[in-house]
């Protein structure tokens, strides 16, 4: 049976209802899981207020802010794990950005500092949040991250995101291989397309989720509570033999040729 009792989970990516970390946030609480959350700070604080209410039926234990730009705010949030929860053993890494300008148009015009930015937030921060979590896994864990088709196939329009993709996915190869022997795993979902705040901001969204209505082995998109569950499978002892993978919950869209 699926038991998360007593297991220490910090959730990144919450912005509102939609967003995936939050299907994930709920299915990790559902299966019993201690619960602290992060969430991007903004300069009027409408953000931690939306946030907070919204998980507030989840009891957190911990409500954090952390940009995975700010280095101080990834260690006060580490330090702060340390004091109040001594272990953590589930790692849930899901954001992503780039500039709004590199979703659309020519991949060959991506500025320097664009490329930058989407490898900054959406693929170095996996590696930063991994290394910091290493020491405060103490009796193993799991670690997931987000990610999407467009990292191993060129989709229109997802551009310099698809190449940090494609890095997300490595860099779980490359921390699955390190951290195993502590029997920390490391794993990636990569989900189907759904309306979220990031996805709705980007144009043509409606119809590539109408084509997965048609072509995929399903016939539907995937919803956040279906993301959520596979996560809980992951972070939990059912999935004690896998890592380095990632996991397609996708509706079967992936393996389709035609
Ligand atoms: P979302 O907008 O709800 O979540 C994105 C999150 O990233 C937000 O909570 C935002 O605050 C956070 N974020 C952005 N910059 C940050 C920073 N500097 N520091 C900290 N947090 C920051 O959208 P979502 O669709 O739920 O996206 C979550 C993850 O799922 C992303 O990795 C995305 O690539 C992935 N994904 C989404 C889809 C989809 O179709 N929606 C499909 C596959 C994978
Ligand atoms: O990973 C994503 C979305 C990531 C994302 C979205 C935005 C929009 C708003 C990253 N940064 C930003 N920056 C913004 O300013 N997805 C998997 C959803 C998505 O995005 C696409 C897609 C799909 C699917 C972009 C182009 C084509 C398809």
């Amino acid at each position: 049976m699926l038991n998360l009792t007593g297991k220490n989970a910090l959730v990144t990516g919450i912005a509102n209802n939609r967003s995936i970390a939050w299907g994930i946030a709920q299915q990790l609480h559902a299966a019993g899981a201690n619960i602290g959350i992060t969430y991007l700070p903004d300069e009027r604080g409408k953000i931690e207020k939306k946030v907070a209410e919204l998980v507030e039926p989840l009891n957190p234990s911990l409500f954090l802010p952390c940009n995975v730009q700010n280095d101080e705010q990834i260690q006060s949030t580490f330090d702060t794990i340390r004091d109040k929860w001594g272990r953590l053993d589930i790692l849930i890494h899901c954001l992503a950005f780039a500039n709004r300008d590199d979703l659309t148009g020519d991949f060959s015009q991506t500025s320097r500092a664009g490329f930058a930015t989407a490898l900054d937030i959406s693929t170095y921060s996996l590696v930063q949040l991994s290394g910091a979590a290493k020491p405060l896994m103490t009796e193993g864990g799991s670690i997931i991250t987000l990610t999407y088709l467009g990292g191993v196939r060129a989709v229109p329009n997802y551009n310099v995101m698809g190449v940090a993709k494609a890095g997300l996915e490595a860099s779980v190869r490359y921390l699955a291989s390190e951290l195993g022997p502590q029997n920390i795993r490391v794993n990636a979902i990569s989900a189907g397309p759904i309306r979220t705040l990031a996805s709705s901001a980007v144009g043509g969204i409606l119809d590539m989720i109408h084509h997965v209505e048609e072509v995929a082995p399903l016939r539907r998109t995937v919803t956040q509570t279906e993301v959520g569950n596979t996560a809980a499978f992951l972070a939990s002892d059912l999935a004690s033999g896998i890592t380095g993978q990632v996991l397609y919950v996708d509706s079967g869209y992936e393996i389709m040729g035609m």
